[in-house]
């Protein structure tokens, strides 16, 4: 597929996905939520890519929906359901189904749904010149895009509440403070860390990344004995792929791993 609205940029084992309407700060329209999704799809099928980059081109990660699209002159109110139906809940049911990590490189500000399709992926870092803003409640609306179940879980009740009542702007440096996301590099570093964590995962053991994965997915709602029974389960099956082998093996021959992900 020829993409419009987003670049597609494998290199090795690592896929760069880069929202890329940076005139109007990569806000989301159908057109980019499509080319999202079947890039997501792409990357599930591709036995190749072992980790996943989503950032932004231009000035901002992304600026949510595309409000000129969602509220079009001189027609009906678009149905807000039916946009996050076909649109948004794809995406994120896709980065946390898929079994291999995805990053959110944030390089600029990250509003609405842009802010949440970031803390919908397994590893948020930012740049210092970022930041976050739950800008729904600002136009009249609700955080969308999972960002109801994931800002209680990654920040607690209180803050949670502050940051969706209030859609104020917050820093990378308080986004991180907060444990809203892992971690913030100065602008001079930012591009190198990103890329140098890309590649990092992307050689690591991608089954048992796979299974973390789906264990803190599990966690937001098992209770302690279904965890230790879907550790118990989970282990059995990293303790049975070639990576876990190589591990030992790397360990006792005094030597770095080379894994391959399976
Ligand atoms: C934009 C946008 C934008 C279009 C900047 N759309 N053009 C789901 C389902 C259905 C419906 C609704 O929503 C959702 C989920 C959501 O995401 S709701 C939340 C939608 N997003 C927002 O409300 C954020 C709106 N944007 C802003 O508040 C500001 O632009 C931020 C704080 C992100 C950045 O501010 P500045 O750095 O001062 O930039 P700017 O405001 O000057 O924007 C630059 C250009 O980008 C400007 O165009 P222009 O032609 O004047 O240069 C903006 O109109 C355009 N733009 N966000 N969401």
């Amino acid at each position: 597929m020829i993409y419009k609205f987003i670049k597609y940029e494998t290199s090795e084992n690592c896929l760069t996905i880069k929202l890329n309407r940076p005139e109007v700060l990569n806000s989301f329209n159908s057109g980019m939520a499509g080319e999202l999704q079947h890039a997501l799809d792409s990357a599930i099928a591709d036995e190749n890519i072992r980790a996943i980059m989503i950032t932004g081109e231009g000035r901002a990660f992304s600026a949510g929906q595309d409000l000129a699209e969602a509220i079009p002159k001189d027609e009906p109110p678009a149905d807000l359901s039916e946009l996050l139906k076909k649109n948004y809940n794809p995406i994120i049911r896709k980065i946390r189904q898929i079994s291999k990590p995805v990053i959110a490189a944030v390089n600029g500000v990250a509003a609405g749904a842009g802010a949440n399709l970031a803390l919908a992926c397994d590893i948020v870092l930012a740049s210092e010149k970022a930041s976050f803003i739950q800008a729904f409640v600002n136009i009249g609306l609700i955080p969308d895009s999972g960002g109801t179940y994931f800002l209680p879980r990654l920040v607690g009740f209180q803050q949670a509440a502050g940051l969706m009542m209030l859609g104020e702007k917050i820093s990378a440096g308080e986004a991180e403070k907060i444990g809203l996301i892992y971690k913030t590099f100065d602008e001079s570093e930012f591009s190198i860390e990103s890329e140098k964590l890309l590649k990092k995962l992307s050689q690591m053991p991608t089954k048992a990344i796979g299974f973390i994965k789906e264990a803190l997915n599990r966690s937001m709602s098992n209770n302690l004995e279904e965890q230790l029974r879907l550790e118990e389960k989970l282990q059995a099956e990293a303790g049975s792929t070639f990576d876990y082998k190589e591990g030992v093996n790397a360990f006792s021959e005094k030597r770095k791993p080379e894994f391959k992900g399976e």
